[in-house]
C-alpha cells in the first residue's frame, strides 16, 4: 500500500491509526483483534499532548447524542464534546421515516383523537409481548407528549398524526408536509448544535470507555479524523452509538435466523457500543430480540414506510391475493411475507395514497415502484394475475366502505383505493431494529451486571435494551431517543455539578478541519465501493462510501502519484465531488493528470453504486 501522505516514524505511528480510522468508518477491512492491536500500539505512541480534556464526551452523532448534547447544554453544560465515527451526523435517526408516537398532544387533540398514557404503554407492552421493561416504557410514555413540544421548540416539526401498526388510535407525529420523520429532526439537531457552539468531532471513533479505580467513568479512548488515537479525560460519558443492524456476524450470533437478510441500517450500526458495554461488564437486556421490517424493496435495501399502509396501502402475494391484515405488528406481517412464495410481496395503492405521503415521491424518483392506469395494467407489469388483482382491490374497497374487513380484520382502512393511477413496489422482509442492548434505569444511568450504577455512565437510545422488548412499535424508537436521550443530557449535567461542576472548554472545532458535506443529494446505492483509474504515476485505487444515497466521502487506498503534488488534487476533488454529487467537476491545475485519475476512479466505483 502507498500511502504519500505518511513519511518517518511519526507517520508510521499516524498511519496505523489512519488504518484504523478508516476502517472504524468503513468497517470493512480489519477483524475487531486486529483493529484493537493496532489501537494498543497506536495508544502507545501517543504524545502527551494529543490528552484531551473535556467535562462530558457523549459518543454517537444520531438522533439520542445531539438531543443528550443539547438538552445538556441547554441546562447549562459549558465543556462538552460529541465524536462520530462516521462522516456525517444522523445515524440510523436521518433515516426514520414513518414519525414519532406521542400520546395526549394537542395535535391528537385538535383531531379529536381521544389517547392517554396508559393506551401508549399497554399498546407497547402488548407489541413487545411484556418482554419491556415497564419502568422504562411508563418513562417513555408520559414524557412523549413533551418530546414532540421539544423537538417543535428546537426547529423541527412535528404536526401531522398518522396510523400505525399496533397503535390502538392514531398516534404517530410527522412533519405537515408528510415528508419523512428522520432528516426533519437530524436537521433541525445539527442547527441546533451549530447555534449552540457544541464542537462534533466527524470520523472520530470512541474505543474505550476507561474507569478510575473506584469504577467511576474517568475517560474515553479514540481515534480522530486524520488518524490521530488520543485520551479525552471526563467525569461523565453518555453512550448513544445506535444499534448494530449492520453488523451481520452478530445478528446472527444473536439470531441465528436472520443469517443472509439484508438491512435497513446505516453501515455505521455495529454494535460498538456493546462491546465497550461487554468491557465494563454492563448489564444486558433482550440481545436476541433483533426486528425485520416487512416492507423493504430487496434490490435497493429502501424502506418502504409502514405510512404507506398507515395511509390506505395493502400488501398482495404473487397471485395477487392479501394474505395478513397490513396494519399487525411487524414480526407478523413480516412472518406472513417470508411464507409466500419467494418471500416477497407487492406493497400496493392508489393515487390517493400517493398524495397523502410525501414520502412515496422519493420511493418513485429510486425507481422502486411500477405505475398502471388501471388494476389490470399494474398486474400485468408486476408479472401478477391480472384478473385477481382487479378482484383484490375491488374487495377490499367494498370492505372499506362497510368499514369490517371480513377477511383480515384490519380496523384502519383509509381510502377505497380506486382512485388511478395504481401502484406497487417489490418488498421482503429485512433487518430493522436491535431491540437489546444495555441496561439503564429511568435516570439513563448504565447499569452493571448485578444491578449497581457504573457512575457517571448514561446511555440512550438503540444501544440501550428493555424498552421496546420482543418487537417494538413502528414510531417508539424515535419517542425513545428524544425521551431518553433528553434524560441522560440532564443527569450527565446533574452528575457533572455534584462532581465539581463544568469547566472551560478546551477541545473545539477550530482545531480540526470542517468536514464536506453534500450540497445536492445523490441517487445512488449505499454501500462502500472501489474504483480504479489511471493517475500520473500508475494505477489509483479509491473507496467511495455512499450513505443515504449521497457519496459522504472517498479515500485513495492504492497509488504512486507523487507526494507533495498528488494532496491538492486529493483534497479538491474529492470535496468538490462530495458537494456535488457528480464526478464532473475541476481538476487541479499543475495535477491535471492525477485529478483525471482520481475522478476516473470514482467514477468506476459509483457504476456500481447505480
Ligand atoms: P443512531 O441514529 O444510529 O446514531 C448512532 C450514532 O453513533 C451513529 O451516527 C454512529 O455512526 C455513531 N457511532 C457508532 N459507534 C460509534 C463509535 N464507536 N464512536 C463514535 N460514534 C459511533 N424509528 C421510529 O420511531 N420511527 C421511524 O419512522 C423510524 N424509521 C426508521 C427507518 C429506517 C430506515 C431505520 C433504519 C430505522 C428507523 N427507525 C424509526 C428506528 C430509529 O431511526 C432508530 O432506532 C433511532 O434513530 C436510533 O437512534 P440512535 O441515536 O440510538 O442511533
Ligand atoms: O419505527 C419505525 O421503524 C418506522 C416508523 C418505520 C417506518 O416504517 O416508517
Amino acid at each position: 500500500m502507498k500511502k504519500g501522505k505518511l513519511i518517518g516514524f511519526a507517520a508510521m505511528v499516524a498511519a496505523a491509526a489512519a488504518v484504523i480510522a478508516f476502517s472504524g468508518s468503513f468497517h470493512t477491512r480489519l477483524n475487531k483483534s486486529e483493529k484493537e492491536k493496532n489501537v494498543q500500539e497506536a495508544v502507545a505512541e501517543v504524545e502527551p499532548e494529543k490528552e484531551k480534556q473535556a467535562d462530558i464526551v457523549i459518543i454517537g452523532a444520531g438522533g439520542a447524542g445531539m438531543t443528550a448534547a443539547v438538552e445538556a447544554v441547554q441546562k447549562g453544560a459549558t465543556n462538552l464534546v460529541v465524536l462520530e465515527k462516521m462522516p456525517i451526523t444522523g445515524g440510523n435517526t436521518v433515516r426514520a421515516t414513518g414519525g414519532l408516537n406521542a400520546a395526549e398532544t394537542p395535535y391528537q387533540a385538535a383531531e379529536g383523537i381521544e389517547d392517554s398514557i396508559e393506551l401508549f404503554v399497554e399498546d407497547t407492552m402488548k407489541g413487545g409481548k411484556n418482554l419491556n421493561d415497564p419502568e422504562l416504557v411508563q418513562v417513555m410514555a408520559e414524557q412523549s407528549g413533551e418530546a414532540v413540544a421539544w423537538v417543535n421548540e428546537i426547529g423541527g416539526d412535528l404536526s401531522v398524526v398518522g396510523q400505525f401498526g399496533g397503535a390502538s388510535v392514531k398516534r404517530i407525529h410527522r412533519p405537515s408536509d408528510t415528508s419523512a420523520v428522520g432528516p426533519m429532526l437530524v436537521k433541525a439537531l445539527n442547527a441546533k448544535l451549530k447555534e449552540l457552539e457544541v464542537p462534533v468531532f466527524l470520523e472520530t471513533e470512541a474505543v474505550h470507555i476507561l474507569l478510575d479505580e473506584k469504577g467511576a467513568v474517568q475517560g474515553v479512548q479514540a481515534v480522530t479524523k486524520g488518524g490521530e488515537p488520543y485520551t479525552i479525560s471526563c467525569k461523565a460519558v453518555i453512550l448513544a452509538t445506535g444499534g448494530f443492524g449492520a453488523n451481520s456476524e452478530m445478528v446472527v450470533r444473536y439470531k441465528k435466523e436472520l443469517d443472509g437478510f439484508f438491512t435497513t441500517n446505516h453501515l455505521g450500526a455495529t454494535g460498538d457500543g456493546i462491546a465497550m458495554m461487554e468491557e465494563l461488564k454492563a448489564g444486558f437486556a433482550d440481545m436476541d430480540q433483533i426486528q425485520t421490517h416487512p416492507t423493504v424493496n430487496p434490490d435497493t435495501t429502501t424502506m418502504y414506510t409502514e405510512g404507506v399502509r398507515g395511509n390506505g396501502a395493502i400488501l398482495v402475494n404473487q397471485t395477487g391475493h392479501r394474505f395478513v391484515n397490513e396494519l399487525e405488528t411487524r414480526d407478523i406481517v413480516s412472518e406472513a411475507i417470508l411464507n409466500q412464495e419467494g418471500g416477497t410481496c407487492f406493497i400496493v395503492f392508489d393515487q390517493s395514497v400517493r398524495e397523502s405521503l410525501s414520502a412515496i415521491e422519493s420511493y418513485i424518483e429510486k425507481g422502486i415502484i411500477t405505475q398502471g392506469n388501471t388494476p389490470e395494467e399494474l398486474a400485468e407489469a408486476i408479472g401478477v394475475d391480472k384478473d385477481q388483482l382487479k378482484k383484490t382491490l375491488e374487495q377490499y374497497a367494498v370492505f372499506q366502505s362497510e368499514g369490517i374487513d371480513a377477511e383480515f380484520g384490519r380496523e384502519s382502512m383509509e381510502v377505497p383505493m380506486n382512485k388511478p393511477p395504481y401502484y406497487a413496489g417489490l418488498c421482503a422482509p429485512a433487518v430493522h431494529h436491535t431491540m437489546g442492548g444495555v441496561k439503564i434505569d429511568t435516570d439513563s444511568q448504565v447499569l452493571k451486571e448485578d444491578g449497581s450504577k457504573i457512575p457517571g455512565l448514561f446511555a440512550a437510545g438503540e444501544v440501550v435494551g428493555g424498552v421496546h422488548g420482543a418487537n417494538r412499535l413502528g414510531g417508539n424508537a424515535v419517542t425513545d431517543i428524544v425521551v431518553f436521550g433528553r434524560l441522560a443530557g440532564s443527569r450527565a449535567y446533574d452528575y457533572v455539578m455534584e462532581d465539581g461542576g463544568f469547566t472551560e472548554a478546551t477541545m473545539n472545532l477550530a482545531q480540526e478541519e470542517e468536514a464536506v458535506e453534500p450540497e445536492v443529494k445523490g441517487n445512488y446505492k449505499d454501500g462502500t465501493y472501489t474504483g480504479t483509474g489511471k493517475g500520473n504515476n500508475g494505477d489509483i485505487t479509491v473507496e467511495v462510501l455512499v450513505e443515504s444515497g449521497s457519496v459522504t466521502a472517498v479515500n485513495l487506498t492504492d497509488h504512486a502519484e507523487t507526494p507533495g503534488i498528488y494532496e491538492a488534487a486529493e483534497k479538491a476533488v474529492i470535496a468538490s465531488v462530495i458537494k456535488t454529487q457528480t464526478v464532473s467537476v475541476d481538476g487541479v491545475s499543475g495535477a491535471t493528470r492525477t485529478s483525471d485519475g482520481i475522478k476516473e476512479a470514482i467514477a468506476a466505483a459509483l457504476e456500481k453504486a447505480k
